[in-house]
């Protein structure tokens, strides 16, 4: 299925690390052994999510956690990304929840043992609940607890570590959180979406100082996703619509990490839709990172219009099951655009997948779609490598099929099918023909060290 790619390719080089990924809050499940978090307060507001889940049990990662481990192993991956939930991992005061740290002591021995290298995210969203009482994003002080969390995790979890990421994705912790609510906690407003965002990229400069100091040897990075903002015409109305798009979103988050700066756009906002940024704030954000995690998923095109400025059109061409076009040029595009816009540190694709309406027949789930659109952006990955990006590394979004937020288990993205019923395995087409070529991929032997 990934014939195609050429032999020469950087991807099949030693060097570059293939991974899957997942993120605590949908996969882990074992609800009764942590505290609560905004998603668990969240899922429990009637019609925020689509099916009225919640993710008490999600795939019962938890108590299935060296099965799962085997899958990877299966697989034949070299890394794996996870996060862990800062509500499994601390109580209330800030201590240590041996519970917690005993499942992630866990989870990092087993991968050890299997060869394969551990990339740690800190925050996949789920803020303590106790925090969100006191305010959640919106306090500048939850930086700080942050800040806290992450010190004690390098020095409890640190050792077994390849990588550190701060956050993944803040954008849509602060967007869809605090500004159309459409996720935990479900706030709304364009102050809010500014002020919880400003507090988040703090929280990532904080912890960055914080991780470096305890955890020296292990490389720092935050998890951004960016989608191409297109024009939806050759209209140059259109054109400074995508381009507003982009800053609005994606970019607000990208420029402070990446220059120290916030885009252009933020001296034409309202006061009252000013980040508060206080002296040293920027420099804190902005410190160098090892590398940059970038989630990438689609393209989107806007036109001119709308209280915004911009509004997005419907997506063209072929679309997944969340209804995102397909593009894989876009990631190509993606790449060398900020590669030519920024001075970028290593890259890593942290995540990249489709929901698709996959069905078990006997045992079998046939997606050759998703094995085509892992082949189509690993092409387009090549492609960009070939220009000079300097990408490191690939996670395919996600291991399992899993709790996928304001749209329940109704969206699959797993290359492994789970049933919700039994919280059976079944590795999809797509997972035989992966296992089959990162088998087969020259000069490329792993195994337990
Ligand atoms: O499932 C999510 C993940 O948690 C964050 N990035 C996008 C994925 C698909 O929506």
């Amino acid at each position: 299925m990934i014939e195609n790619l050429p032999g020469d390719s950087v991807l099949n080089q030693e060097a570059f690390l293939f991974g899957v990924a997942t993120s605590a809050f949908q996969i882990e499940g074992a609800v009764g052994e942590r505290r609560p978090c905004i998603w668990d307060a969240f899922c429990r507001e009637p019609g925020k999510i689509r099916d009225g889940s919640n993710g008490d049990i999600a795939c019962d990662h938890v108590a299935r956690s060296e099965a799962d481990l085997d899958l990877l192993a299966w697989l034949g991956v070299d890394a794996y990304r996870f996060s862990i939930n800062w509500a499994r991992f601390l109580d209330e005061q800030g201590r240590i929840d041996p519970r917690g740290l005993a499942f992630y002591d866990r989870l990092l021995d087993g991968l050890a043992e299997r060869g394969i290298k551990p990339f740690v995210t800190l925050y996949h969203w789920e803020l303590p609940q106790h925090l969100e009482a006191r305010g959640g994003w919106l306090e500048r002080d939850t930086a700080a607890r942050f800040r806290d969390y992450a010190a004690l995790a390098a020095t409890r979890l640190g050792d077994r570590v390849e990588a550190w990421a701060t956050l993944n994705e803040p954008w849509c912790s602060a967007w869809l959180g605090y500004g159309n609510g459409i996720h935990a906690p479900g706030r709304t407003g364009l102050g809010a979406y500014r002020k919880a965002g400003h507090h988040l990229l703090l929280a990532h400069g904080m912890a960055l100082e914080a991780l470096r100091s305890e955890s020296k040897s292990v490389p720092v990075g935050i998890v951004l996703n960016d989608s191409p903002c297109l024009p939806a015409s050759d209209q140059p109305e259109d054109a400074d619509a995508a381009r507003i798009a982009e800053a609005f979103h994606y970019r607000w988050f990208l420029e402070p990490v990446l220059a120290g700066r916030y885009p252009g756009l933020a001296d034409e906002l309202p006061e009252a839709q000013q980040p508060p940024i206080r002296p040293g704030d920027l420099a804190c954000i902005g410190a160098p990172i090892d590398y940059l995690g970038l989630n990438y998923y689609t393209v989107e095109r806007y036109r001119a219009g709308g209280p915004l400025g911009f509004e997005a059109e419907p997506p063209q061409g072929t679309t997944s099951d969340m209804g995102w076009a397909v593009d894989p040029d876009g990631l190509r595009h993606l790449l060398e655009e900020l590669a030519e816009r920024y001075e970028l540190p290593p890259v890593y694709i942290c995540e990249n997948g489709i929901a698709l309406r996959d069905e078990c027949v006997d045992g079998v789930v046939d997606d050759p779609r998703r094995a085509a659109y892992l082949r189509d952006h690993l092409l387009a990955l090549d492609e960009a490598l070939r220009a000079g990006v300097d990408v490191r590394g690939y996670f395919h979004w996600s291991l399992l099929d899993n709790f996928e937020w304001a749209e329940g288990y109704t969206k699959r993205f797993g290359l492994v099918w789970v049933d919700y019923d039994t919280l059976e395995r079944v590795p999809k087409g797509s997972a035989h023909a992966l296992r089959q070529w990162l088998g087969a991929r020259p000069g490329i032997r792993r195994g337990t060290p």
